[in-house]
């Protein structure tokens, strides 16, 4: 596997636009409903399960996270989006923390999508997603948890975008994931670099 992405470690959890690092550098954002795999993914992404916290439990993370790679660039890591609590006071922490994160973000280069392969895409995704396109950063879509598709699921995959969300799997980039193949976290890898480099 490329030597990419060895040394990661966290430097902070961002609660307002205020509080983002100063020593700021590019970033690439990792977004997508609670539960989606979007801290698994940094962690597959580093080659380190214990870099940023997993849970079973949906809705741990209600802040930005901000990790640290070879003291090149950053990985956030954003709330998910998608639970009961969207419409109650903390959505409105959430909504307003995101969208200042959005807000003429100089430094963002990418936007990583996740959304879970096993499912068809809800109407929290939907909305994010037009927000996504409205906001014009580059984005990828990430479908996770592809270990535990079987055939039938995987040939759904295009379908389903399609259906929900009105993508096209030839106009969208869409990579398929699962945190233990090395394979498809190497060609995410190796996208990454192309962005940052580009
Ligand atoms: N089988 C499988 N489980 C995954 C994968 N990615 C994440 N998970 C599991 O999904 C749950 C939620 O993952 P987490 O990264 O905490 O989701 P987040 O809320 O989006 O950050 C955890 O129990 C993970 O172990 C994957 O690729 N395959
Ligand atoms: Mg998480």
């Amino acid at each position: 596997m490329e030597n990419y992405f060895k040394k990661a470690s966290f430097i902070k959890t961002v609660v307002a636009k205020k509080e983002i690092p100063s020593d700021r550098k590019k970033e690439i954002l990792f977004v997508g409903k609670s539960n989606v795999g979007k801290s698994t993914l940094i962690n597959s992404l580093v080659n380190n399960k214990r870099l940023a916290k997993t849970s079973s439990h949906p809705g741990h993370t209600k802040y930005l996270n901000y990790y640290l790679v070879e003291d090149r660039f950053y990985l956030v890591d954003c709330p998910g989006y998608g639970f009961s609590e969207r419409r109650g006071k903390d959505y409105k922490i959430y909504a307003d923390l995101v969208e200042d994160y959005f807000d003429n973000n100089e430094y963002l280069q990418l936007v990583v999508f996740l959304l879970d392969s096993r499912h068809l895409p809800t109407d929290d995704d939907y909305d994010f997603y037009q927000f996504l396109l409205s906001t014009n950063y580059s984005f990828i879509i990430c479908m996770t948890k592809c270990d535990k598709l079987n055939m039938s699921m995987k040939a759904k995959i295009s379908k389903n975008l399609k259906e929900k969300l009105d993508i096209n799997k030839d106009e969208v980039k869409v990579f398929l994931t699962s945190k233990d193949d090395i394979r498809s976290i190497s060609s995410l890898k190796n996208y990454i670099e192309t962005v940052l480099e580009g």
